[in-house]
């Protein structure tokens, strides 16, 4: 994995430990929404797959139909992020469906395929779509390039161009391959790493809305800290509940 130690997003991870802090020394367990967007065929469903099934056999997944959910836990460094995941369709049909889905996110990962330049290029594109209809004032962006494991003479977009761009909009950045399992696991714990500050923040503008303004837009996406569970690793006891979203059609595979 050739993942950025310190993008601009990665400095919240860093001051989540104020967050951590505040608990005396016991771990945080976040919920949230992540949605993982991109173009087509760049390894959406096969990054969850390997997240979720480290050992599955992945070479027969197809194009995602619509819109998928699973849930996840993800431990982070210093806390655990209980996500909601939503897997999207890449082909340009089912993009306005899918946008639909990205409102309330806590959290979206755009993964581009560091051996087409278009999705590369599609990137803004989706990074605006999440900021105009999430409705949420802080989403916690992770890029992603996926697809490493494929020759360096089919390469694409260089590390470097990528982490940039990553950087120039505040996002955490990682390269995976899906296929290898290779930075997999850890460019979603950057999400858990990340998720203690970016709760508080989000947390910070909720109070800043108003009342009325929390009436009109429930926070129903973002991440909230629902536990605190002792190091030790007793069980944690859940402190705040949270809808984690439903429906949504079955990826599905051949
Ligand atoms: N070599 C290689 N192939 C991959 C990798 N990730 C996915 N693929 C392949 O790329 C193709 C598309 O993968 P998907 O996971 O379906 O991609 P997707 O982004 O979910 O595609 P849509 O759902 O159509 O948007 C499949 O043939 C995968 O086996 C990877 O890391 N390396
Ligand atoms: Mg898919």
């Amino acid at each position: 994995m050739a993942a950025a130690a310190r993008p601009a997003g990665a400095s919240h991870a860093g001051s989540g430990a104020s967050s951590v802090g505040s608990t005396g020394g016991r771990r945080p367990v976040i919920e949230g929404k992540v949605i993982v967007i991109g173009s087509v065929s760049v390894g959406k469903t096969s990054l969850l797959g390997r997240l979720t099934k480290p050992h599955a056999d992945l070479r027969t997944v197809c194009p995602s139909v619509g819109v998928s959910f699973l849930q996840h836990t993800i431990e982070g460094r210093d806390a655990t992020l209980r996500a909601s995941l939503w897997d999207t369709a890449g082909q340009e049909r089912f993009r306005a469906m899918s946008s639909l889905y990205y409102r309330l996110s806590a959290a979206a990962v755009l993964v581009f395929d560091v051996t087409s330049r278009q999705s590369f290029d599609d990137l803004p594109f989706f990074l605006s779509n999440v900021q105009s209809t999430a409705g949420t004032p802080h989403v916690l962006f992770l890029v992603i390039g996926n697809k490493t494991d494929i020759s360096p003479s089919s390469r694409a977009v260089a590390t470097a161009e990528a982490r940039a761009f990553a950087e120039s909009i505040g996002a955490l950045y990682c390269e995976t391959s899906a296929q290898t399992g290779a930075g997999v696991r850890q460019a979603f714990a950057m999400l858990a790493d990340a998720a203690p500050a970016f709760a508080a923040k989000q947390q910070a503008a909720k109070a800043a809305a108003g009342a009325a303004a929390q009436e009109r837009s429930p926070m129903a996406g973002f991440f909230q800290e629902v536990a605190v569970a002792r190091k030790a690793g007793s069980r944690p006891s859940l402190v705040v509940s949270e809808a984690a979203g439903s429906g949504g059609s079955s990826g599905g595979c051949c």
